[in-house]
């Protein structure tokens, strides 16, 4: 397959969709050989330098740590002076979810200790993005603008950091095109992970100017410290363009280090040094560390996740306190990446939205999708859970871990396919007789330095290295269900503008036909017409992502139609025929390499 090789567009593209050659083969791998492309993919988060790429700023570099310490010093400065001041996190999807987290915990811990709570968040879509997927805000930058002005409202001072790993969102672009307009009160941060030539210079909807512009002006703003870029280059995703794993644990681990620093400043008299924040950049490091070396257990973890969405049924993540929502982020997710169902990998949390603290309290009345306590799982998914579906709790030793036992105790009557990931530490751990109720235990027991020993930090570090577990399991899953053709996401729903080019990419990868080609094949499976009319053609990306939304295996059946120059329909049987799409797609590129051959 010559086209595969490393095309001139796939150079092109920026970095957080390159394809990664570390996992190129990954749907050929089993579980353990997954662990293994996922722990060198994840390495290259803190890699010094990349080999094949000298030039790009990495995480480690003086420059991305002077940048952290620059906000950080401005975090220190709201603080202090607490007044009129907020810090408000912003993104979309995965970006927004973890700027969620680390508000709640964040405020959490200035509630703990009698200061003012000024953290706040927002997330393109409101709160019910937490849990769903809501990609089609994320293209409206006078909406993202339009919420960040009211959230702002009457504050002197707001520290503004957008999210966004591609740097790529225009609801994101927007925001930061208002704070530039608005200096005397905004300071904005723009944390991705491309150089800036990289960022996206796609037209917007309703928008004279394209994110790249945004990000220009941020740099020079930068040179008078009225703006900062911070974007450390981490090497493609795993799975190209899934900016959810390594883009969303570096957003975390970049995150927390400022605002701890920030508030060590503040309140403990510890001046933010660039040895400070490194320093914390390797506690990061080792949570890498220790979380990968149970490689064999979270192997296992990934064979089971995998067996259970193969035979059509169910992966649960059962978690406490924090590890609970990083349980929901990871399964909301598999929705937009893989096509999945929303019920194929689902989160609970203890105690539901009151556990969550989410700014619009609880949405349980939204639908099936936002039954989210332990409770719930209880009374509507227990009952009819089979020995199929598995159940995975995530939890540590600070939990009530009778609570923990019970439950355990309640799902053991009905299935035996009942695992754990568990933290402790060397002097409090998770005793024998609650791990023996799990059939895998991916025990995970932390020494953690003198300093880290804080609760926060240690939590962090928690869900940090739960992420990457949860990240694995389902990744390895889908992969294993055929959900991924070599490193690509091939059943991705086409649900926004960022998402729809990406499904053009993917054709031209496997094709090697041109973009007008692809794109006509795209429009062809989105329409459910093999004779596209003007009124479709000419039609704005908006449109066809709405329409794309309602429909699923746009981008296999697009690709089918191209490689077997077939007919919707014929495309259509034919992956009914194959219902894992990796055989699909292979069939159809064995039958049409086979026809070339004769030819
Ligand atoms: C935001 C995002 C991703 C999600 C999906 C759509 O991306 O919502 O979190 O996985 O790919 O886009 P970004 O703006 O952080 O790059």
């Amino acid at each position: 397959m010559d086209h595969m090789k490393q095309s001139c567009y796939e150079l092109s593209l920026p970095v957080t969709e390159k394809c990664n050659p570390i996992s190129r083969d990954i749907d050929r791998a089993n579980g353990k050989q997954m662990v293994q492309i996922l722990r060198r993919c994840d390495a290259e988060i803190f890699e010094k330098k990349i080999n094949h790429d000298p030039f790009h700023q990495r995480l480690y570099s003086s420059p991305v740590i002077q940048t952290m310490v620059d906000v950080a010093k401005r975090v220190e400065m709201m603080l202090r002076d607490p007044e009129e001041s907020l810090i408000l996190l912003s993104g979309c999807g995965t970006s927004g979810r973890i700027a969620f987290l680390l508000v709640t915990s964040f405020n959490e811990m200035l509630n703990a200790q009698k200061q003012k709570q000024i953290c706040s968040y927002i997330i393109a879509g409101g709160d019910r993005a937490l849990l769903t997927s809501q990609e089609a805000p994320e293209d409206d930058p006078v909406l993202g603008a339009c919420t960040l002005d009211k959230v702002c409202a009457g504050k002197k001072r707001v520290l503004f950091i957008g999210i966004s790993c591609g740097m790529s969102a225009p609801f994101v672009a927007g925001q930061l095109d208002f704070c530039l307009k608005h200096l005397d009160v905004f300071t904005p941060v723009l944390l991705g992970f491309n150089p800036v030539h990289m960022a996206r210079s796609e037209p917007m909807q309703d928008c004279s100017f394209h994110f790249k512009d945004v990000a220009e002006r941020m740099t020079a703003e930068q040179r008078h410290k009225k703006a900062f870029v911070l974007n450390p280059v981490l090497g493609a995703e795993a799975i190209s363009g899934s900016s959810r794993m390594k883009g969303g644990s570096a957003t975390k681990i970049i995150l927390e280090t400022i605002l701890l620093a920030g508030h060590e400043a503040a309140f403990r008299g510890k001046i933010t040094t660039p040895e400070y924040i490194s320093a914390r950049i390797a506690a990061s490091e080792m949570v890498y560390e220790t979380t990968y070396s149970n490689s064999d257990e979270l192997a296992a973890l990934i064979h089971k996740a995998g067996e259970s969405l193969q035979k059509k049924a169910h992966v649960y993540y059962i978690g406490w306190q924090t590890l609970g929502i990083i349980g929901l982020t990871d399964a909301s997710e598999c929705i937009p990446t893989y096509g999945a169902d929303f019920d194929d990998i689902r989160g609970f949390i203890n105690n539901g939205f009151s556990k969550m603290k989410n700014k619009e309290g609880d949405l349980s009345s939204l639908g099936p999708e936002f039954v989210i306590g332990h409770k719930d799982f209880v009374d509507t998914i227990l009952p009819s859970l089979s020995q199929n579906d598995m159940v995975l709790f995530l939890f540590t030793v600070n939990d009530d871990l009778h609570e923990v036992t019970s439950l355990a105790d309640q799902v053991r009557r009905r299935t035996s396919n009942l695992h754990a990931i568990a933290h402790d530490l060397e002097k409090f751990s998770v005793p024998e007789r609650v791990c023996i109720m799990f059939e895998t235990v991916l025990h995970i027991t932390w020494s953690f330095s003198s300093e880290d020993v804080n609760s926060f930090v240690m939590r962090q570090h928690w869900e940090l290295s739960t992420k990457w577990c949860l990240n694995a399991i389902s990744t390895g899953a889908h992969v294993l269900k055929g959900k991924v053709y070599m490193n690509y996401m091939i059943d991705l729903r086409v649900t926004n503008s960022k998402l729809y080019r990406r499904a053009i990419n993917i054709l031209q990868q496997f094709t090697g036909c041109s973009e007008s080609e692809c794109e006509r094949a795209l429009l062809r499976a989105i329409y459910s017409t093999d004779d596209l009319s003007e009124d479709m053609t000419s039609a704005d990306v908006w449109k066809h992502t709405d329409t794309a939304n309602r429909q699923d295996r746009v981008v296999p059946t697009a690709l089918v139609m191209i490689r077997c120059g077939c007919t919707l329909a014929e495309a259509r049987h034919h992956l009914d025929c194959h219902p894992v799409i990796r055989d699909a797609v292979s069939a159809c590129f064995n039958s049409s390499e086979n026809k070339s051959t004769v030819d």
